[in-house]
């Protein structure tokens, strides 16, 4: 029996309105091209219960206490993990909008400790490459549609923007489980370029190992 080699687990991140979810199509359509089997995934997944829950917070149709609504959001990717690990396994690589680097930053910020907003997430499949949208706050801001969802304040998302730096700053900078730190305040076309220069060279890596690792442990 052949053995498939597994996809690439490649998690975008980024402040609101830094073009992660735009730039997460582009990156599946050249991947297409390129005959890459692709799944785009997305947290917080507001279809299930859980996400549901998730949504209506986000959308202040309910208060949810800050611990809980934590655990909420790191439940909403533990019920993924089979799919993660399932879909890897066959080949496919998944391409990520937001995972748990947002959870940490988003609860650290609202002033959660760091230690205790990790440890929920402790042991999850690792990204083999975290793509960093980076932004300042005021460019976000002036892309539209700011302000509709609890979190889209420019105080907060400064906060969090320093803490994504922080999580950043402890993974390494090439090989396997990297982060880069892409400039997302540029025009669309160069940041998909820059984007898929990483993509590149993570794929082509990945094939070399493998299982997935699990997230900071
Ligand atoms: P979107 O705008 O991408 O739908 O995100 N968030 C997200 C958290 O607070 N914790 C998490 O674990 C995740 C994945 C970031 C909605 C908001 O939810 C925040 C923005
Ligand atoms: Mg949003």
């Amino acid at each position: 029996m052949s053995t498939v080699q597994r996809g690439a687990f490649i998690v975008i991140e980024g402040l609101d309105r830094s073009g992660k979810s735009t730039q997460a199509a582009l990156l599946q359509s050249r991947l297409q091209n390129a005959n890459v089997s692709v799944k785009l995934m997305k947290f917080p997944d507001r279809t299930t219960p859980v996400g549901k829950m998730i949504d209506a917070y986000l959308r202040s149709q309910s208060d949810v206490d800050d611990r809980t609504i934590h655990l909420l959001f790191s439940a909403n990717r533990w019920e993924a993990v089979s799919s993660i690990e399932s879909t890897l396994a066959a080949g496919t690589t998944i391409i990520c909008d937001r995972y748990a680097f947002s959870g940490v930053a988003f609860s650290a910020a609202k002033g959660l400790p760091l230690a205790w907003c990790r440890s929920p997430d402790v042991s999850l499949p690792a990204p083999d490459l975290t793509l960093f949208l980076d932004i300042s706050p005021d460019i976000a801001k002036s892309r539209g549609g700011y302000g509709e969802e609890r979190y889209e304040k420019e105080e907060l998302q400064r906060r969090v923007r320093n803490i994504f730096h922080q999580l950043g700053d402890e993974l390494p900078k090439d090989g396997a489980g990297r982060w880069a730190v892409i400039d997302a305040g540029r025009d669309l076309n160069t940041v998909s370029e820059s984007l898929w220069h990483e993509v590149a060279i993570t794929i082509h890596d990945c094939t070399k190992q493998d299982s997935v690792g699990k997230l900071w442990q």
